[in-house]
């Protein structure tokens, strides 16, 4: 049993525990994981067990919890420095907060009309009002990332940060709903897509059986 626990929903499903979960993967340290099945009766009792706000990620180290991915994502940085999940750089720090905030408050149609599925595959399906918006947006996130930062790595900053933990589901949603994107943008899609914590988590969402009904 270790000291750091995090609790998390369905992995084919949860896109806010998929973002706490890469971020913990990526400190390699021991950790439980929890996991809570989402949208059955008894779901939200048993995410009060563990914190009063009711959703999950939620971390505990040490009799603390912190509920909030990005408040987690906070704490992993300043508890596992070794990790480097925000940029060394302060100029590259400050960039990869703001991408990181961006898609912690924004991107609504997205989430709404693109919900994370991780193994189904629904071409022609999600572009509700606002998501072409919001996938422009994106891209030229990526498009600007990749062209600062690419010497330095195949993610956002070149190594992984939180900025990539934080958009890992867009890049599961840009899977299922099949967005064309331009080549660099899909090149970085496919880094995160095909990254050594994104194909555990991917494996273990394909292995779940539970459906999840928008
Ligand atoms: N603002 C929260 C959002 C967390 C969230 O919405 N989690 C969803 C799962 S992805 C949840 O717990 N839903 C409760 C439920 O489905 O019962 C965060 O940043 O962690």
């Amino acid at each position: 049993m270790s000291d750091l626990e995090i609790v998390i929903g369905n992995k084919n499903y949860s896109s806010w525990s998929l973002r706490a979960w890469i971020a913990v993967k990526r400190c390699a340290v021991d950790f439980d994981e929890v996991m809570v099945q989402l949208s059955v009766p008894g779901s939200r009792e048993t995410i009060l067990t563990h914190s009063q706000a009711g959703l999950v990620p939620i971390l505990k180290h040490h009799g603390l919890v912190i509920w909030e991915t990005m408040a987690i994502c906070e704490y992993l940085a300043e508890t596992f420095p070794e990790a480097q999940l925000w940029p060394t750089d302060k100029t590259a720090r400050s960039q990869c907060r703001a991408v990181a905030n961006e898609m912690h408050a924004g991107f609504a149609a997205l989430r709404t009309h693109m919900p994370m599925d991780i193994k189904n595959h629904y071409p022609d399906h999600g572009r509700g009002p606002g998501v072409q918006k919001d996938i422009d947006r994106i891209t030229q996130i990526f498009v600007s990332c990749r062209a600062t930062y690419d010497q330095a790595g195949a993610f956002l900053f070149g190594s992984f940060t939180i900025a990539d933990a934080m958009f890992a589901p867009v890049v599961a949603r840009f899977k299922t709903y099949q967005v064309d994107l331009p080549e660099t943008a899909a090149a970085y899609c496919d880094a995160v897509w095909s990254s050594p914590e994104m194909l555990e988590w991917r494996a273990a969402a394909e292995a779940e059986t539970w459906v999840i009904k928008p």
